[in-house]
């Protein structure tokens, strides 16, 4: 398997792909033995188009970096005494098939709690064996990052078009109004939406005569290259988005399109959003109701316009209904699977119409202490900490996470953190001992991105271009490494023949000959299946990707995966948290709100190893606007004490015009001190973790964390 090869006087080229964002960035790599010696993006890529941002350029630094694992380690001791042991890999997959076998043999299939971070969607592997390992476990107990990040989009969408992951995309390359609530893709390069240069696409958008307004409690690197940004208090959108359907359906109804065959539920919408007045969106939300009205108009106005909102709104309080009331604006105003709209990518692997990723449901059972609703098979990761300390019958007793940092990443981390001490047994498939990892008895690290072949099943499904592209290994593995693909095989079986109650024979053939097979042998069959045309020998042939072009429209109702083929305005989940919405018209009293932030150079909780990434000015700081420091005799660069009901952390506060009045940012990732040990070694600063502050018991309906909005006090320190 080797990767395309030019040589060149200082060393070979070969062409790799980025794994640390959604923009899938096609990469042009040097490297010398087995030193990558530069990174630069591809410009034949006809997705990336020759953009690389700076994390993608430190995508070497993974690879080199002395601190990542290579080999399983066994813990021996705990917190700051902690040492770790390398053992082997037969050693390492018997111990953890023991334990999780002895855990369910002797408690039951959910006394097994997994949870899976982010990076599992960046890995071929993850995608084709880990989720076979993942329902080889029948454990109810299952979370994942989803729970503090997109649950809203799939439920939605798993509502109202049949499919959760059937997610339209912004056709950012011809609209010509763009409205972006609660994102920040000029840091984080888009979300639900690869969208791989997105300066350049803004610039070239806004060079044809379109307009990118932009609504976020701060403002942002994108609200700055916007021709409009406004202030919105955080939570509080849900009343902007229906009060925009209020216009649409009142004042402008006679100007929208007839609404297409395939939709049912209009009156019911109608109907729902009479009484959510610009007004009303203004005294909760602070946007003026004649800038909701004028929003509105333009929308309707606009040849291709698209609503678009993201993890500043799902992870939110109400992020169902406003995910909810993006779509109805977006079909309502015409703009639904029309160029310049929102429109539905036709992938090589559709990984949505041939089944691949189920529909999703909802709400099939509930989480065992606090009665949180189930979606897709996955309960809200807000609960998992309760589901640990909280003994009786199903209590998780053992925990396996993959590629997380769940006490970074989730609400309550801190408590979190001190739950997983009480676990009888922890494995976490990682690369690096982290935050969370410390606590597991074994981590195995897979290989990383530049060692793995890849294809990738989920990005391609929600680009702003079809294209398909195939990358092979850069270097190839160590003997003693393996892929993660191997070390889910091996859990899985290992696993499996351990089990008191072992699924039926032929059962388990098919599960070894699916686990067996590679990911890259599964993705040559999956695309001769799909029948586009495209096959893996294109796709070894032309490395920098195929180009299908761009999105294509009119492909509704037949692309619908709901029976039936209708969309469904009108879900009856939705229609009750509006009418839950509804009875609340005055905002509450808070001192402050407390939001989140990315910022270019971060990665989540990890990448904080990257000397080249951590170095210049700290960026972990509170954000706060000045008149607030001012009120609260504050000066620019003290420390503060930030105070919610869950807890308090102590950090340098910024001042920054940039933040509307009444609201504080901390980004989350930070916090890498525990029990005096540097996690990460970033910056002398170690920052604190925000979710040492958000509170697990704010949930929006669909069991997503509401991460942004929480209720905080900042006192001198
Ligand atoms: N307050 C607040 N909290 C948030 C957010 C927010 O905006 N505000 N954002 C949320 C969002 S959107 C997300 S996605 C989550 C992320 O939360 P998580 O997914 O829990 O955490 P990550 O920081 O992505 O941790 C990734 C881990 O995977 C490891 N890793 C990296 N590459 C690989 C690999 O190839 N294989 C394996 N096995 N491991 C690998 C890294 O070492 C790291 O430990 O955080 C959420 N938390
Ligand atoms: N550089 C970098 N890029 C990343 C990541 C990273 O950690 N670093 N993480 C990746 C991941 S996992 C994800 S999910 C994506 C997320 O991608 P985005 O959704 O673009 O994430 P953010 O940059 O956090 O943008 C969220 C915005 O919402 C705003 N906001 C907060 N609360 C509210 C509110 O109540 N209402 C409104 N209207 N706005 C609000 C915040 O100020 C912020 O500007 O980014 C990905 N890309
Ligand atoms: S934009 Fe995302 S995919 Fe592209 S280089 Fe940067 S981190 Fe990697
Ligand atoms: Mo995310």
């Amino acid at each position: 398997m080797t990767a395309t090869t030019t040589a060149t006087a200082t060393g070979e080229k070969r062409i790799g792909v980025c794994n640390l964002c959604e923009a899938i960035c096609g990469l042009e790599i040097t490297i010398e033995g087995r030193e990558v010696v530069g990174v630069r993006g591809n410009p034949a890529d006809p997705l990336s188009r020759g953009h690389v941002c700076p994390k993608g350029v430190a995508i070497g630094d993974v690879y080199a970096d002395p601190d990542r694992l290579r080999r399983p380690v066994k813990r021996v001791g705990e917190g700051a005494g902690a040492t770790w042991q390398e053992i082997g890999w037969d050693e390492a997959f018997d111990l953890v098939a023991d334990r999780l076998a002895a855990t369910i043999n002797e408690h039951g299939d959910d006394a097994l709690g997994v949870y899976l971070g982010n990076p599992n969607a960046h890995s071929l592997g993850a995608m084709t064996h880990g989720t076979a390992m993942f329902k080889s476990f029948r454990t109810r107990n299952r979370y994942s990052a989803t729970s503090v990040d997109q649950l809203p989009h799939q439920l939605v969408a798993h509502l109202m078009f049949g499919h959760q992951l059937f997610l339209p995309v912004p056709d950012i390359d011809r609209t010509s109004w763009f409205l972006v609530i609660g994102a920040n893709p000029m840091a984080s390069n888009g979300s639900l939406m690869t969208v791989p240069d997105f300066p350049q696409r803004v610039r070239d958008l806004r060079s044809r005569g379109g307009r990118m307004v932009v609504l976020d409690p701060r403002r942002t690197e994108t609200a700055k290259v916007a021709d409009e940004h406004h202030f919105v208090r955080p939570g509080t959108d849900a009343w902007v988005l229906l009060a925009l359907l209020q216009v649409l359906t009142t004042e402008l109804a006679d100007q929208l399109p007839p609404a297409p065959a395939y939709a049912e539920g209009l009156d019911t919408v109608v109907g729902l959003v009479a009484d959510f007045t610009p007004e009303r969106a203004e005294a909760m939300s602070g946007l003026p109701a004649d800038v909701v009205r004028r929003l509105a108009r333009e929308l309707v106005a606009a040849d291709g316009g698209v609503v678009y909102s993201r993890i500043g709104v799902s992870a939110g309080p109400w992020g169902t209904v406003c995910q909810w009331a993006v779509n109805c604006l977006n079909v309502l105003s015409g703009n639904l699977d029309r160029p310049g709209g929102a429109m539905f990518t036709s992938p090589a692997i559709d990984a949505v119409g041939t089944g691949l990723i189920g529909r999703g449901h909802f709400d099939a059972w509930r989480s065992r202490v606090r009665g949180l609703p189930e979606t897709a098979g996955e309960l809200p990761v807000s609960a998992l900490r309760e589901e640990i300390e909280t003994p009786g019958e199903g209590q998780v007793r053992a925990l396996l996470t993959v590629a997380g940092n769940p006490v970074l990443s989730t609400p309550d981390g801190a408590r979190l953190d001190g739950a997983l001490r009480d676990l009888d047994f922890m494995a976490a498939v990682d690369i690096y001992v982290n935050e969370t990892t410390r606590h597991a008895d074994v981590i195995l690290p897979p290989t990383t991105a530049l060692e793995r072949d890849h294809y990738d099943l989920v990005f391609h499904l929600l680009a702003v271009r079809n294209t398909a592209r195939f990358t092979p290994a850069v270097f190839e593995k160590e003997a003693d490494q393996r892929h993660d693909w191997q070390i889910f095989r091996e859990i899985t079986l290992r696993t499996t023949a351990r089990l008191d109650r072992k699924p039926p024979l032929k059962k388990q053939l098919v599960q070894r000959a699916r686990l067996t097979a590679s990911p890259t042998l599964l993705v040559t069959g999956l695309l001769r299946r799909g029948g586009s045309g495209v096959t893996m020998k294109k796709l070894r042939s032309r490395p920098a990707g195929l180009d299908l072009g761009p999105l294509r429209g009119g492909q509704l109702p037949d692309r619908l995966p709901s029976r039936g083929k209708r969309v469904d305005l009108a879900p009856a989940v939705v229609v009750a948290d509006v009418g839950r919405l509804a009875a609340i018209d005055t905002p509450g009293e808070h001192e402050l709100l407390l939001i989140g932030r990315r910022h270019q150079r971060d990665c989540n909780s990890w990448m904080h190893n990257s000397q080249r990434l951590t170095k210049g000015r700290p960026r972990h700081q509170l954000l706060m606007n000045p008149a607030d420091l001012a009120s609260r005799d504050l000066s620019d660069g003290s420390r503060v004490r930030v105070t919610s009901r869950i807890g308090s952390v102590e950090v340098e506060v910024a001042a920054s015009e940039d933040l509307m009045p009444g609201v504080v940012s901390l980004p989350h990732g930070y916090g890498h001190a525990k029990d005096g040990v540097l996690m990460a070694r970033s910056r002398e600063v170690p920052g604190v973790s925000i979710n040492d502050l958000t509170d697990p018991e704010l949930l929006d309906v669909s069991g997503n964390a509401a991460l942004n909005g929480v209720p905080v006090a900042v006192t001198p320190a």
